[in-house]
């Protein structure tokens, strides 16, 4: 017998991964604020719950994945009594303070936490490329592991409950900045007779994909340090040319918007005397300003 899952939140990503539970072989009981969501579930076999509580009670395993963590907490609050002795696992966005306040909730309530930054699309559900991170109850993750498994290969980060929002974030962060990058070349191309589909599966898709080879340079960089003068592309050669992709823009009628703070920074590394360094000094000077 598998283990019965509970999942709170119809949502596209609720739903998938519902189905990907129901495709493994649990028996999975499934509950949304506005009833009915997605009925093809009902036809793959999930139960369907009136309330949290009677969703949370049948099952020792309860995945909640909703818009926020204003709404998992507006969820799970009149029906906190039923999570003693079940394991919660929160795939909702949200921050470090915010899962380490729901994993100190939780362990008030008698019940084992662990939260999770999932990163894949709905439709990447229970397919190769997708990962889920995880953190907090190295308990909970030991025995829902391989339960866990049938949404995305499960990657545990650590027993600090915050940790897999900030690898989440971190990561979201990352594809956030490589499509702004994307949206504002495909605008610039958009000004001129240039095909948009040829131009990314040609040119950006295999640009993009060799300069991520130069990811881990930066990381070692910041990690024990450049060697003095090993920078091969150096940031005041980078500034220099950077005011042409503003430029060129303007002239283009197009907003570069996107593209002046990461000026404003290239700027900053050069007068800060780091121009004969590499964009590890970049992620330096960032934590600087945070700090
Ligand atoms: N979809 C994606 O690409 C990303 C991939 C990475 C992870 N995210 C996060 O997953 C959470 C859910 O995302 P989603 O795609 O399922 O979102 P929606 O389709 O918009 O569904 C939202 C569900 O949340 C329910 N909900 C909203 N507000 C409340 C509330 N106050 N109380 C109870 N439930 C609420 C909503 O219910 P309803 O509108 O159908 O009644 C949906 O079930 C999210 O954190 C992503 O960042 C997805």
């Amino acid at each position: 017998m598998k283990t019965p899952i509970t999942v709170l939140g119809l949502g596209a990503m609720g739903t998938a991964l519902a189905r990907a539970f129901l495709a493994a072989g649990h028996p999975t009981t499934v509950w949304n604020r506005t009833p009915g969501r997605s009925p093809e579930l009902d036809d793959l076999g999930a139960g369907r719950a009136k309330t949290v509580a009677d969703a949370i009670a049948v099952s020792p395993l309860v995945v909640v994945c909703l818009l926020d963590d204003a709404s998992v907490r507006t969820t799970l609050e009149p029906a906190a009594t039923e999570l003693s002795g079940r394991t919660l696992v929160n795939l909702t966005n949200g921050t470090p303070l915010q899962a380490r306040r729901a994993a100190e909730w939780a362990a008030q309530q008698g019940a084992e936490y662990l939260d999770g930054g999932i990163m894949a699309v709905p439709s990447m559900i229970g397919g190769p490329a997708a990962f889920v991170l995880y953190s907090g109850s190295p308990v909970a993750f030991e025995r829902y592991q391989t339960d866990l498994a049938a949404l995305a290969r499960p990657q545990y980060v650590g027993s600090d409950a915050g940790l897999a929002a900030l690898h989440d974030l971190a990561l979201l962060s990352a594809m956030y900045g490589m499509f702004g990058g994307a949206e504002h070349a495909l605008a610039l191309i958009s000004t001129e007779k240039i095909s948009p589909t040829a131009f990314t599966g040609e040119l950006l898709v295999p640009w993009l994909t060799a300069m991520m080879a130069s990811l881990p340079g930066i990381a070692n960089d910041l990690e024990y340090g450049a060697a003095p003068g090993a920078a091969g592309s150096n940031l005041a050669m980078q500034a220099a040319g950077f005011v042409n992709l503003i430029d060129a823009s303007e002239e283009h009628g197009v907003d570069p918007l996107l593209l002046t703070p990461i000026r404003d920074l290239l700027d900053r590394a050069v007068a800060a005397g780091h121009g004969d360094e590499d964009l590890g000094a970049m992620v330096r000077l960032l934590l600087k300003t945070a700090g």
